[in-house]
């Protein structure tokens, strides 16, 4: 079914330290995110770069914090531009960025799903939990916590409040391999899925992801999608700050988006993490559009008389 895609840059890198995310939506342009989208039979609307509005001074008792009053001010800006984009009925594609946008673009899903009615999952793609609270991380880089502000975890009182928090079972981790000690305790005490690496490696990508899209489904759930680059494997994605070893081949990857387009169910998508400064030649660009490709229904091959 043909999508009126929103594109929505989001030049943010205040939730880490290293400097290159932030031409990220320049990238993904440059790599033909539109065209591709276009080509898949899409409607495309690009508004351009959020800017990020006038910063007023936070708090957060952790001295660790890097760029607090910066991530509350894109927080806000980027969770009104999500929230307008699918009360326009569009579906919003937002170009990061750190993966610190979540914090706002997921709020602006949620405000969304509760004014509908109707319950938001969220499908989180990456090496890490980013289940860290402004107090627990040690980095101090709040692109470790947008998860923990979206199940609604205490110790984001500098930000606004999340609109309707996701139960954490609406929440699914996936292709997680590096867990922070405080991260992996507040996780026990979450009745979130986590799939990470070791179970992806036993019953591969299909069975769990189809679980728990058969959870959004029975649900009548709306679904977020959060891709961070570093849910690839270094080899085929090497423009990320954070890498980890041991990620998504090139085919699970597509794996995943191709049967989220068969789900018909992702209704607003996050991409992040990509710094350019430290691509090759694009390719990691490259790669993340070609995803979100197979996300909004490349295939493969077409067979006209069978569905999956
Ligand atoms: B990303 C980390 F310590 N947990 O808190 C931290 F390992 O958005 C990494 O997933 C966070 O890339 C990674 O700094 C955040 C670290
Ligand atoms: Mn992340
Ligand atoms: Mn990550
Ligand atoms: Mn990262």
């Amino acid at each position: 079914m043909p999508q009126s895609c929103i594109l929505i840059g989001a030049p943010i890198d205040s939730g880490q330290r290293r400097a290159g995310c932030l031409m990220g939506p320049a990238a993904y342009r440059v790599a033909g995110l539109g065209a591709t989208l276009t080509a898949l039979g899409h409607r495309v609307e690009d508004r351009g770069d959020v800017a990020l509005p006038a910063l007023r001074p936070a708090e957060c008792g952790n001295p660790a914090v890097h760029a607090l009053p910066e991530t509350v001010g894109w927080t806000e800006a980027l969770s009104a531009t999500v929230q307008a984009a699918l009360s326009d009925g569009g579906f919003p594609v937002v170009m990061g960025g750190d993966h610190s946008l979540a914090l706002g673009s997921v709020a602006g899903a949620a405000a969304h799903a509760h004014a509908a009615g109707r319950p938001l999952f969220l499908l989180w793609l990456d090496a890490h939990s980013d289940f860290h609270t402004p107090q627990t991380t040690t980095s101090g880089n709040l692109h470790g916590t947008p998860v923990a502000y979206i199940a609604g975890r205490a110790g984001f009182d500098a930000f606004p409040p999340f609109p309707a928090p996701l139960p954490p079972r609406n929440i699914c981790l996936f292709g997680i391999r590096s867990v922070d000690p405080a991260e992996h305790e507040a996780l026990l005490e979450h009745e979130i899925e986590i799939n990470d690496m070791r179970v992806l490696d036993e019953f591969g990508i299909v069975v769990p992801l189809r679980a728990f899209l058969d959870r959004v489904e029975q649900a009548g759930g709306m679904l977020h999608v959060s891709l961070d680059v570093d849910f690839l494997d270094p080899s085929i994605a090497p423009a990320v700050g954070t890498t980890v070893p041991g990620g998504a081949t090139f085919r699970e990857a597509h794996l995943v988006m191709e049967l989220l387009h068969e789900s018909g169910l992702v209704t607003s998508l996050d991409l992040v993490e990509l710094n350019p400064f430290l691509d090759e030649r694009g390719r990691t660009a490259k790669m993340m559009v070609d995803l979100v490709g197979s996300l909004m229904g490349r295939k493969v091959f077409d067979r006209p008389t069978r569905s999956f």
